[in-house]
């Protein structure tokens, strides 16, 4: 089956220029003037660009005594609907639970997806099973390890956890991640807070400071380079947590930020809101903060001290937030985006001048898929790259709103804000899932993106320290004469 889009701009992370493409079998066979047959469609007006990829995402994930309610067909025929073509979605076992067996439960799930998924391994306990395991998650193309530093009693790794898995991931080439605050710190806060009598969701934000961030972010670096090991910093949301990355970047390190859509657009006043639920609907991890830290976000995007724009959607519904009633610590952790990403990004970051369409194109899809080594796969206009698109119309306009979204929650942190800058056609291996607000995506249309290892390590030639070798041993016994 043959499409083509024609009259278009092609906009890449490198080029924009004036160019058709056609697309043969979900993937792209021709990019040039004036091509012709097939299905046409019409770009006039629009820039082409490869489709968005959210690295960040918990599909209904068991968390915090319930499920988040957007699932795999949901949670991709929402990002469909505002240009995101794949999801990267954490793969989370139990305590006790093999990697593979959860993978496995993971695919049960993923098989309604209405676009391609991969996987993220979440690194949830310790022990020689997982440490066996972590080798055969990297065969089934899931080469990535994500660490909870927070979550104390439920998903928090030690620091000696986290050295022994960094050192791992390394070995295998994978890719280590983090999730970085101070889970001590913020039990003992929320603790203390409670005492008080402080209940309420802005709380949350009170027991979750930039320190706690900025602190767990610096020592995940700090092992990472011990072990050698490339890391990557989820929900960057903070100046403390953006400085250390940008230090570690100047000195060299393979070190990446991922600064979410709501963090980058909302800031911490939510949480003063006098509904309840309105702030309790807010309540994720880590915290929106005030806006000298949206400033450094936005600033990090510029500078590409920050390379990738995520969303960790982890949906939950009213009824869900409403756990935490009496009890911040109960509300479940997580808000939506998947679908308000790209026009949000868009809208903030390219009509007010903060980003080009190109750095749009990078930090929405081209860097991750580099990162994560599915490049050229996805996240580029190249022959032969899957038909993953996005005809995005700069002109077209819509207010955000529960009423109107694929998500299956009952409310949207961004109700009342006007985007301006949409898709037109969104193709998913040259499938037309979207097509002017029209839905035609298809259940189970989506299919797995197994990722090869990189071999790359944190090691520059002039200062390699093998920390983990074993050392000389200088001296001996104890010595013959004392102090
Ligand atoms: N943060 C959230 O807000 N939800 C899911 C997990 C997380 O780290
Ligand atoms: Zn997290
Ligand atoms: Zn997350
Ligand atoms: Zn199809």
């Amino acid at each position: 089956m043959t499409t083509i889009i024609r009259n278009g701009t092609i906009v890449t992370a490198d080029l924009t220029y004036k160019a058709d493409v056609r697309i043969e079998n979900g993937v792209i066979a021709e990019i040039g003037p004036n091509l012709k047959g097939g299905t046409e469609l019409d770009a006039t007006g629009c820039y082409v660009m490869p489709g968005g990829i959210d690295p960040h995402t918990h599909l209904e994930m068991p968390f915090m005594g319930t499920y988040s309610a957007d699932d795999f067909e949901s949670g991709t025929r929402a990002g469909l609907a505002g240009g995101t073509t794949m999801v990267v979605d954490f793969v989370l076992p139990g305590q006790g639970q093999g990697l593979m067996d959860a993978a496995q439960m993971w695919h049960n799930k993923s098989g309604r997806a209405c676009a391609d998924y991969s996987y993220h391994m979440a690194i949830t306990w310790w022990g020689q099973k997982v440490w066996e395991d972590m080798s055969a998650s990297v065969d089934a193309g899931i080469t990535s390890f994500k660490h909870f530093m927070a979550y104390k009693g439920a998903l928090m790794v030690n620091d000696d956890e986290l050295f022994a898995s960094f050192r791992r991931v390394g070995e295998l080439g994978g890719l280590a991640m983090v999730h970085a605050e101070n889970g001590d710190v913020v039990a003992e806060l929320t603790a203390k807070l409670l005492a008080e009598g402080n209940t309420g969701p802005e709380a949350h934000a009170y027991s979750r400071p930039p320190q706690v961030e900025g602190e767990a972010t610096n020592r995940a670096i700090m092992i990472a380079d011990m072990a050698g090991v490339p890391l990557y910093v989820v929900h960057t949301s903070c100046e403390e947590a953006h400085e250390a990355i940008r230090r570690a970047r100047m000195l060299g390190k393979r070190v990446w930020g991922e600064p979410l859509i709501q963090h980058l657009t909302l800031d911490e006043s939510e949480y003063f809101h006098p509904d309840w639920d309105h702030a309790a609907r807010r309540v994720m991890s880590p915290p929106f903060r005030d806006k000298k830290h949206q400033d450094s976000l936005w600033a990090g995007l510029q500078s590409g001290s920050l390379s990738v724009v995520a969303t960790d959607h982890c949906s939950f519904t009213t009824e869900q937030k409403r756990f935490g009633l009496g009890n911040f610590a109960k509300i479940p952790n997580g808000t939506g985006g998947l679908e308000d990403r790209m026009p949000m990004l868009w809208t903030h970051g390219v009509n007010t001048g903060r980003l080009t369409p190109n750095e749009f194109v990078a930090v929405t899809s081209t860097n991750i898929a580099k990162i994560l080594n599915c490049y050229p796969k996805k996240g580029a206009i190249l022959v032969g790259a899957d038909a993953d698109l996005v005809v995005w119309d700069p002109a077209k306009e819509k207010t955000i709103g529960a009423a109107s979204q694929q998500s299956k929650i009952d409310y949207n942190v961004f109700e009342g804000q006007k985007v301006k800058g949409l898709p037109r056609f969104t193709l998913t291996r040259g499938h037309v899932a979207i097509h002017d607000g029209e839905v035609r995506t298809r259940e189970g249309h989506g299919q797995f993106v197994a990722r090869e290892p990189r071999p790359a390590v944190n090691r520059a030639l002039s200062q390699w320290k093998d920390l983990t070798a074993p050392r000389p041993v200088v001296r001996t016994g104890v010595p013959a004469t004392g102090v």
